[in-house]
């Protein structure tokens, strides 16, 4: 590679990077003055006594409004499961679906072992819980990391989140838009980490500093049935280490904490990720009750017990306690950076075809790579 490609390339990454800041701020500045002018007190009007019920507007029953609308929409979640060949993604998807999120919705098993996976795979399953609708879309991938020259095998994953957010900003600038614009836009991927017990391997690395700055990446340890307690923590403070020294952020990130409660909440997975995680799709009995897990000679390990591994934890997270967060940091800041970028392109795409260079699309990848399929 020249050096003037260099240049170019470094000079139109640290445009990209202050934009990205730039979004980063503006959002999170907006919120941080909403919250400020959410906390000062408010002036009472004269001669009304505050709480007085003729003073009452019923400003609070906008809540019930939102809530009804919700319930009327419902909700679409879209994660994705990447990582080397047979370290459980598929697995982990059918437990995922299995487990207490969706019992109910799974059609009575039947028990054949789960092929290796070819190609990006949506599997959906709708969800009803309450009267609260849920689309739980989970995105499966084959493996990756098998071949001789493992570079750039993150292209692939990068291209397939492009690509919705493609879709997303199409739909959106349509004139006739839709007036609730399917999102398949990937909220949260899941990146599992082989259980070798040493470190991250540079194609982790790699994969997790390109996909961590288009997509919220929640890295778990496949297969931690294989690491003793003792490796385990061994293992994740090293892959903490690691991620520190290499400065990827991980899901939740520091930046996008909204308060000092949210600090709290986030602080404590923050300790306990990357969740050392055990996929399972079958059932057993155990103490009379039926339970997913791994028999093994010495017994069985459970899938959802927090005392054998994490796997409720990840599902907690994703559903139960940061499902609103992730989607709003994806299309807050994820689908904004490329939005912004996608929407500059076309003078830089001008610029740069004068100065006889390639032009960048959106998050770094070169023009044609979005969308065409020449990785
Ligand atoms: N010990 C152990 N084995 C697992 C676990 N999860 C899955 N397996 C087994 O690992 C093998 C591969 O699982 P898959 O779910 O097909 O792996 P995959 O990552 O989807 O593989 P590809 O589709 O090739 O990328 C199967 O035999 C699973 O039963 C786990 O948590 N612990
Ligand atoms: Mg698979």
């Amino acid at each position: 590679m020249d050096h003037s490609t260099n240049v170019e390339e470094a000079r139109v990454g640290s445009d990209l990077d202050l934009r990205r800041s730039e979004i980063i701020s503006s959002f999170y500045g907006n919120m941080a003055d909403a919250a400020k002018t959410a906390q000062q007190p408010q002036p009472v009007g004269r001669g009304e006594k505050a709480g007085a019920e003729f003073g009452y507007v019923g400003v609070d029953s906008v809540l019930e409004q939102m809530r009804r609308k919700a319930m009327k929409q419902g909700f679409e979640l879209n994660i994705m499961a990447v990582g080397q060949s047979g370290l459980g993604k598929s697995t982990l998807i059918n437990t995922l679906f299995k487990s207490k999120v969706s019992r109910r919705s799974v059609k009575p098993d039947d028990e054949e072992r789960i092929p290796k996976t070819i190609e990006i795979k949506s599997i959906s399953h709708d969800i009803e819980e309450k009267g609260v609708r849920m689309k739980l879309t989970v995105i499966d991938t084959p493996g990756f990391g098998d071949q001789i020259n493992n570079e750039n095998c993150w292209q692939p994953i990068m291209k397939f989140i492009n690509e919705q957010y493609e879709q997303y900003l199409q739909e959106e600038i349509n004139i006739n838009r839709k007036k609730r614009i399917p999102d398949t836009r990937v909220h949260c991927c899941i990146y599992f980490i082989p259980p070798t017990g040493h470190c991250l391997r540079p194609i982790d690395i790699e994969f997790m500093r390109h996909l961590s700055k288009v997509v919220n990446i929640v890295p778990i340890i496949a297969k931690a049935d294989t690491l003793t307690l003792e490796e385990r923590d061994f293992f994740r403070q090293k892959i903490k280490e690691d991620l520190r020294a290499n400065e990827i952020e991980v899901y939740p990130q520091k930046e996008f904490d909204e308060d000092a409660e949210d600090r709290v909440i986030n602080d404590n997975i923050r300790e306990k990720i990357p969740f050392a995680v055990v996929g399972s799709d079958q059932e057993y009995q155990v103490n009379g009750k039926r339970l997913l897990g791994r028999r093994t000679r010495w017994g069985t390990v459970e899938v959802e017990n927090t005392a054998h591994c994490e796997f409720a934890y990840l599902r907690d997270l994703l559903i139960r306690t940061h499902m609103q967060n992730l989607k709003d940091i994806t299309s807050s800041i994820h689908y904004e950076v490329y939005r912004v970028r996608r929407l500059n392109e076309d003078s830089t795409q001008t610029h740069d075809e004068e100065d006889g260079h390639p032009a960048v699309q959106a998050n770094g990848i070169p023009a044609h790579d979005v969308l065409s399929h020449e990785m």
